[in-house]
């Protein structure tokens, strides 16, 4: 069974960048479902439980065809708001330090160079999906892309992903509207640095 991270911090202590009730819908209603149909799909195919949802991401193909677009929505919407609500913080913001910092530095130029990128590419993936920041091993480079839907960068090759910016509108309407760039601005005020660094040190 695979199962949505518990939260280390209230609902409402991401107030005023990101509002109580749209945490709690997020979580308790959207993540929840994506993780309650992924298991469900699953006990079609029990061998699968006992892989990491990286590998079945990984391996896509290698899913059954019966279940396999189910999968790519569902245990994507699993998998890719674990990452996401895990990198919220009451105390996030600021910028990143050591290691990981100057790596930024080496491949964007600036932090601020960085957020730039990924907020362009929120801005501009049409309708639904993510923005994110991946770490590429084999050309020791951190690259910003995005994904529709639930699609993750994992189901496109990557090993690994360090930042996972959710911009379907179910994650700012409620207190942002149309205005997605000022969400995504409110993102990186609660964008816990520390967590990324730690993604990055395994993924090195
Ligand atoms: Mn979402």
């Amino acid at each position: 069974m695979f199962k949505q991270i518990q939260l280390d911090y209230a609902f409402s202590a991401l107030e005023p960048h990101i509002d109580a009730l749209t945490m709690e819908t997020h979580y308790s209603k959207h993540h929840a479902a994506y993780t309650n149909n992924f298991n469900a799909l699953l006990e079609k195919h029990p061998d699968l439980q006992n892989k990491s949802a990286e590998e079945i991401f990984q391996n896509l193909e290698a899913v059954p065809a019966d279940i396999r677009q189910g999968v790519r929505n569902n245990g994507g919407g699993f998998y890719n708001h674990n990452v996401y609500f895990d990198l919220l913080s009451p105390n996030g913001g600021g910028s990143p330090s050591g290691v990981l910092a100057d790596k930024i530095n080496k491949d964007f130029g600036s932090v601020e160079a960085l957020k730039d990128e990924i907020s362009k590419s929120g801005a501009a993936r049409f309708g639904s999906g993510w923005a994110w920041l991946i770490y590429d091993k084999a050309a020791d480079k951190l690259v910003v892309t995005s994904t529709a839907n639930q699609d993750n960068p994992l189901m496109e090759g990557s090993d690994n992903v360090l930042i996972a910016l959710d911009v379907w509108e179910h994650a700012y309407y409620l207190k942002y509207k149309n205005l997605r760039a000022d969400y995504i601005k409110a993102f990186f005020e609660v964008l816990d640095w520390n967590k990324v660094a730690a993604r990055f040190e395994l993924a090195k």
